[in-house]
């Protein structure tokens, strides 16, 4: 179905033990890279890469120009799974297939997820280029009922009613803030709230200024599920938005948003991302 979690646990087991047998890595960090944010799998040693085509029962890559890989290896001297290239919900694959992976790294015994997204900015104070530490989230899709846990619940992954009042760990984003202080980056660094939308499109300006009142820092179309599941069965989490392009909120703006803006600012600043990335998995 389009929203269930329907996959049995012999199905996610049997693709960790894949896994698990097709490398001697014994990651316990996993980083689901964002659009335009997956250059950091390529600072990774001794890497080891697996393709998703490869993997069995693994949801496959369709949109040209995602990598579509799993990379292993040492970032940083700690050793980490990268998802290079991430599932999105408005590609057609369903809530279950979106959060497939992160079950699976659970499985592999990886206890903190970090999770990158480029974002649309809201908050007045963010401009283009900015960092955003996610301290809560706001997964709207839920409101009409749209959640990665909808249908059976699997007791050995979770309880049937998760707590989320703690999603993003209060301690990883306490390190992060320091180190952003120790690599002056501090001044483009801030915490707020992301929302996800369905996607495809960008929103109208009407929808911007509700999301504005409703206290959403930055939107975007990913993230949330992968969190929720995540936090279902216990990983720690932090994540990190790149504010690619400014929310249009006004009538008389002739901006408009659009994907090669996403890009470019990706280009600009997944350097100071991946740094501030690599930097917190040392203390992790
Ligand atoms: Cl403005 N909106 C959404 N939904 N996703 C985005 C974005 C905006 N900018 C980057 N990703």
């Amino acid at each position: 179905s389009a929203d269930e979690c329907s996959y049995t646990f012999e199905e996610y087991k049997e693709t960790a033990d894949w896994l698990l047998a097709h490398t001697t890595q014994r990651p316990k960090v996993a980083i689901i890279c964002g659009s335009g944010l997956g250059g950091l799998a390529d600072f990774l040693e001794n890497k080891m890469v697996i393709h998703y085509e490869d993997i069995p029962r693994f949801p496959q890559s369709t949109v040209p120009g995602h990598a579509g890989q799993l990379v292993f290896g040492e970032l940083n001297g700690k050793q980490c799974v990268c998802m290079q290239g991430r599932f999105h919900f408005y590609e057609g694959y369903s809530s279950g297939k979106v959060t497939y992976p992160v079950r699976v790294f659970h499985l592999l015994g990886v206890e903190t997820l970090i999770v990158t997204n480029a974002a649309g900015g809201l908050n007045p104070s963010f401009n283009v280029g900015d960092i955003m530490i996610i301290k809560d989230h706001i997964n709207m899709p839920g409101f009409a009922g749209q959640n990665p846990l909808r249908g059976h619940n699997e007791e050995r992954f979770g309880v049937r009613f998760p707590c989320m009042s703690d999603a993003y760990d209060r301690q990883i984003v306490r390190l992060a803030q320091e180190i952003a202080e120790e690599q002056g980056c501090s001044n483009i660094l801030h915490q707020g709230v992301y929302c996800n939308l369905g996607g495809p499109c960008f929103e109208t300006i009407a929808e911007c200024r509700m999301l504005q009142t409703l206290g959403v820092d930055a939107v975007g179309m990913s993230t949330v599920p992968e969190v929720i599941v995540a936090r279902h069965c216990g990983l720690r989490v932090f994540g990190l938005s790149l504010i690619t392009n400014k929310a249009v909120l006004d009538y008389s703006s002739d901006q408009r948003a659009n994907h090669d803006e996403v890009l470019e600012t990706t280009r600009m600043r997944a350097l100071v991302l991946q740094k501030l990335v690599s930097s917190l998995l040392a203390k992790i």
